[in-house]
């Protein structure tokens, strides 16, 4: 049975997903974080990049969220994307992220961001400059630079590609190595810095990895699995957590290119991550939430007038089929959208945002609704997502 699209107004009733981004759990939408204190409590302004892709932004902002630090958040353009604002050249000669506002005073680089945080708030459990911390910071690092080599040039040859896989491999055996020294499923005892150290670049690795490479960080790897586990049971870690879909493609540009092996699991998984199904993937291990529906309808209604006008369709035919679409989504029944809207559906598919636009579990259910409603009427693809820059994502289109 088929039913036709509902209404906005019809669509608005659905959902009651309303958070409270300011005291409640981490999201990506916030400006302001109180953690039930005062805006005058806030010391700390830090400026991250708008669409949460930059990793070294996310190492403090999942620092101040454990910490429960007050703090604003102000975001900047990557080059990637846009053009840089002037206001932060100002601040920020370099254009880098991130940085923060300490009593006033700029700091950038974030390891020096953790550190200053630390003199003031205290530690996150462990000191950055902890004996038993330094070792696994350097570790992180080592690891950092095998995934370059391996993700970021063109092998010349088999060999180089299983040589750059190999070192990488040795340096992952090293990484479960230290994860085995406690019986906690963190770095150390208790959950603390190094865990945030290692969050941005490990969850960029699993999905890069995956993709490019056909190699799943966290399904080869016993106590990473465990690791990532432990680290999706803090609502702070799953606030900043993005999705293999998003990731893959955001990385390309920021890390001056990602080049695939060609294998045939890599074809697998690519083919996967592109066009699903997104359910299944092992970038996300915690059961869906209830209102993971009702989240991605709140913030596709919130925004629908942006998301209707950057699309290339005509506006009044992609409104209705982003209605087929979200009417798919929360009724579960089959919405025939407009003949022709497949490319314009599949565009938006592609450029849904975690966690930006929405968390993980909401940007899959509204990613199976699009394909799905696509899939009814053609199989052509949305205009490609750039290698080499973002432009497409470029935040001005919304303002
Ligand atoms: N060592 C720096 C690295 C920061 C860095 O590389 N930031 C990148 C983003 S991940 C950046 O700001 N690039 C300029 C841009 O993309 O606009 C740190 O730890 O903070």
């Amino acid at each position: 049975m088929t039913i036709s699209p509902l209404s906005w107004k019809e669509l608005e009733t659905l959902t009651d997903f309303e958070p409270d981004t300011i005291n409640g759990v981490t999201n990506s939408q916030a400006c302001l974080r109180l953690f039930g204190g005062k805006e005058s409590d806030i010391r700390v302004i830090l400026y991250r990049d708008n669409h949460a892709w930059c990793p070294y932004c996310q190492k403090i902002w999942l620092w101040l969220e454990e910490k429960q630090i007050p703090y604003r958040v102000k975001k900047v353009t990557m080059f990637c994307y846009g053009k840089k604002e002037s206001w932060y050249k100002q601040k920020v000669p370099s254009g880098m992220l991130p940085a923060i506002e300490l009593d006033g005073k700029i700091i950038t680089e974030s390891d020096d961001i953790l550190m200053a945080l630390e003199r003031v708030f205290g530690p996150l459990v462990q000191s950055m400059k902890d004996p038993t911390v330094i070792p696994l910071r350097q570790l992180e690092r080592l690891l950092f630079r095998a995934w370059c080599s391996w993700l970021c040039y063109p092998s010349r040859s088999r060999q180089q590609e299983q040589r750059n896989r190999e070192q990488f491999v040795k340096v992952v055996g090293m990484v479960e190595d230290a994860l085995a020294r406690t019986p906690s499923p963190y770095f150390l005892e208790e959950f603390g810095t190094v865990d945030v150290i290692f969050t941005p670049y490990v969850e960029r690795m699993n999905a890069s990895l995956y993709y490019y490479k056909g190699y799943s960080l966290r399904e080869d790897n016993s106590r990473l699995a465990a690791w990532f586990d432990a680290m999706e049971t803090r609502p702070t870690y799953r606030g900043t957590q993005s999705d293999f879909h998003t990731h893959v493609h955001d990385l390309p540009p920021q890390m001056g290119g990602c080049y695939e092996n060609g294998e045939p699991q890599m074809l697998v998984n690519k083919a996967r991550v592109n066009n699903g199904p997104w359910f299944g993937l092992p970038d996300v291990g915690y059961p869906e939430p209830e209102n993971s529906r009702n989240e991605a309808l709140q913030r596709v209604i919130k925004h629908r007038v942006n998301i209707i006008g950057v699309n290339r369709a005509d506006h009044q035919l992609f409104d209705e089929a982003l209605r087929c679409a979200l009417t798919k989504m929360m009724t579960g029944q089959v919405c025939p959208p407009p003949q022709g809207s497949d490319m314009a559906l599949r565009y938006l598919r592609d450029r849904i945002n975690v966690p930006r636009d929405m968390s993980i579990y909401a940007a899959k259910q509204l990613r199976e609704a699009l394909e799905a409603t696509a899939a009814l009427v053609g199989d052509r693809q949305g205009l490609p997502i750039p290698r080499n820059h973002r432009r497409d994502q470029d935040p001005a289109n919304f303002n």
